[in-house]
């Protein structure tokens, strides 16, 4: 009986071993790294930050967080297993090393946003273009005509002048989902919001709007922030952040540019240039 349950002890080993090599290079796509630490983050501070934490390593003396393989920080002892990383590292990859463990975990914070192109056929709601942008859950974003709809529960912002029937180039604004257009009613209930984007790479947590700039309009070579607030219930780890980033309006309605969406729910940072 000893004998079979240290085989199966043994066979387990194996197992657990084999089990932690998958999961490092199937997850190194998408930038994040589980290794002997078990990096792990979460967001904090409404979006602002991004608390990681750590299993503590008996063998360590103590910890070095780098950036960009520059160390910035250490911690005291290896009791200490927890560093926040600020937006000024936004973008970066982070790495925690084990000092005299021989050992180190990373996670490329980079990584986190996907970014896509409108496209050559995304404009206003009333051009011949399609209007509406949906953000899959793998934070890819798909361009869907209004004419349909059956795609009305995916929007998560459409494009319109407020007039039905014509284009004013001048006049386009980003228009959240529960928005009604052309006396039609709403595409879905999501009450979405955005202002324009500011400067850096951290969203701004003030002044959204559900249709804006509402006088005026969007703009070639300006970004926007979208706060996608499925709830309608405030900032929270549900809701998600966009930078809407215009290259081109045209005369015919049609607008150029691309999205990045943070897939990490509640973080601010679209550390995308
Ligand atoms: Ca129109
Ligand atoms: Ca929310």
């Amino acid at each position: 009986m000893k004998k079979l349950l240290a085989i199966g002890s043994v066979v387990a080993t194996v197992i657990a071993f084999t089990a932690t090599t998958i999961s490092v290079i199937l997850t190194s796509c998408d930038g994040y790294q589980t290794g002997p630490l078990n990096l792990q983050y979460e967001v904090v501070n409404n979006g602002l930050d991004v608390k990681l934490t750590w299993d503590q390593i008996e063998s360590a003396s103590y910890y070095t967080i780098a950036v960009d393989g520059e160390v910035i920080d250490s911690t005291a002892d290896n009791t200490v297993t927890e560093y926040t990383v600020t937006a000024d590292h936004a973008g970066k990859v982070i790495t925690v090393t084990a000092v005299d463990a021989d050992t180190s975990d990373q996670i490329d914070l980079g990584a986190l946003v996907v970014t896509t192109s409108l496209g050559s056929d995304f404009g206003e709601a009333s051009s011949p273009y399609k209007s509406a942008v949906g953000f899959n859950s793998d934070g890819s974003a798909v361009i869907y005509s209004l004419t349909d709809s059956s795609n009305y529960p995916y929007f998560d912002f459409w494009i319109s002048d407020n007039t039905a029937g014509t284009v004013d180039p001048n006049e386009i604004d980003i228009c959240s989902p529960n928005v009604s257009h052309g006396g039609t009613g709403n595409f879905n209930s999501e009450d979405n919001w955005s202002r324009e984007w500011g400067t850096g790479y951290v969203a701004p947590t003030t002044d959204y709007q559900n249709i804006y700039p509402g006088s005026g309009g969007i703009m070639g070579g300006k970004s926007y922030a979208l706060w996608i607030d499925p709830s309608g219930n405030g900032w929270d780890l549900n809701d998600h952040f966009v930078r809407i980033d215009i290259s081109s309006v045209a005369s015919d309605g049609q607008v150029q540019g691309k999205v990045n969406y943070q897939t990490v729910g509640g973080l601010l940072w679209i550390p995308v240039d």
